[in-house]
């Protein structure tokens, strides 16, 4: 059997963060990855909250012994763009967060989540895979407090961005990058070893009532079935509210991306690209760049997705679900 993947996964539950956080504990679960730490992220709600949201995750999925890291401030004092709890609840989590185990690690006595993704690297240099599916503040945090740390992940796999398609959370940018631009270009002008999952490919990744219910029908007693049944009602309704499925029951399980990057990668189809951010524009702000025109490109800092096998994807979503309810 080949060695398990170790994975820092740096994320601010949200919604979609939650299915990515699930599927990457079956992963585990079935001896494929290695939880190395969960470094919580300030973003679609306050650094607090994803604290809290991380620990009750990992307790649910089994993992409560992964150490999480508290969410650096950066982001949300810098930025003009709102954080997203209209979208993923107030708690970041559908407002079900009081249906699961009280946070187990205590938010004011947790290390900074840069601290730990130095340490963590440091630790095993070349061997760690950052997934990364919040803002990048954490990320930009650690390279500036130690410059060179980002370049010791095996690799770094991020959801956000959006290059052909429009934005999300203005016409030309994405919210994980719309919400700390400068953290964003810190991240993307330190590395080169950048795998990124924008909306391009995102924008297809619908999850359903249907799908949910095909995970719920293994146990439905299971408390992972009750969470993901009541997670994806409270999503839909709030995709619905806001026009983002064109009246389609179902929403945009975004993070999930790069877990197929890393397990399914027959998925998708990528390009390298050498992309930064536009931290200074009124109308673009935090909009991902990359140079389309033809000729030479000298340089690439990122490996881009941009097709996508949606129903192959979500199909293994839910297989690997069900492995953790079976
Ligand atoms: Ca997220």
């Amino acid at each position: 059997m080949t060695q398990p993947i170790k994975i820092l996964l740096d994320t601010d539950p949200g919604g979609d963060d939650s299915f990515a956080f699930l599927w990457l504990q079956s992963l585990a679960k079935q001896g494929h990855a290695e939880i190395v730490a969960v470094t919580a992220a300030d973003g679609n709600v306050r650094a607090s909250y994803t604290f809290a949201a991380s620990c009750k995750l990992l307790q649910l999925g089994g993992y409560p012994d992964v150490e999480v890291g508290r969410g650096v401030i950066g982001g949300s004092a810098r930025q003009s763009v709102e954080d997203a709890g209209a979208i993923h609840g107030a708690d970041g989590m559908g407002n079900l967060s009081h249906t699961l185990p009280d946070p187990h690690q205590d938010y004011e006595q947790a290390r900074s989540s840069d601290d730990l993704i130095i340490e963590k690297l440091k630790a095993a240099p070349g061997e760690i895979v950052i997934v990364a599916i919040g803002p990048l503040t954490n990320l930009a945090a650690a390279e500036q407090k130690s410059p060179g740390i980002l370049k010791l992940a095996k690799q770094i796999v991020i959801m956000g961005g959006a290059f052909f398609h429009h934005g999300n959370v203005t016409p030309e940018a994405e919210f994980n990058i719309a919400y700390d631009p400068e953290a964003a270009q810190i991240v993307f002008g330190a590395c080169t070893n950048l795998i990124v999952m924008p909306l391009d490919v995102t924008h297809q990744l619908v999850f359903t009532p249907a799908l949910a219910q095909q995970v719920s029908a293994v146990n439905p007693d299971h408390p992972i079935s009750q969470f993901v049944v009541a997670l994806c009602r409270f999503m839909v309704g709030t995709a619905l509210s806001f026009r983002e499925m064109g009246g389609q029951q179902g929403f945009l399980v975004h993070d999930a991306a790069t877990l197929a990057y890393l397990f399914y990668p027959e998925t998708l189809l990528f390009r390298p690209m050498q992309v930064e951010i536009e931290t200074k524009g009124d109308w673009t702000r935090g909009k991902t760049v990359f140079d389309r025109r033809h000729g030479a490109k000298l340089k690439a800092n990122s490996w881009v997705a941009l097709e996508v096998d949606a129903v192959n994807l979500l199909a293994m979503l839910v297989e690997d679900l069900k492995v953790l309810v079976g």
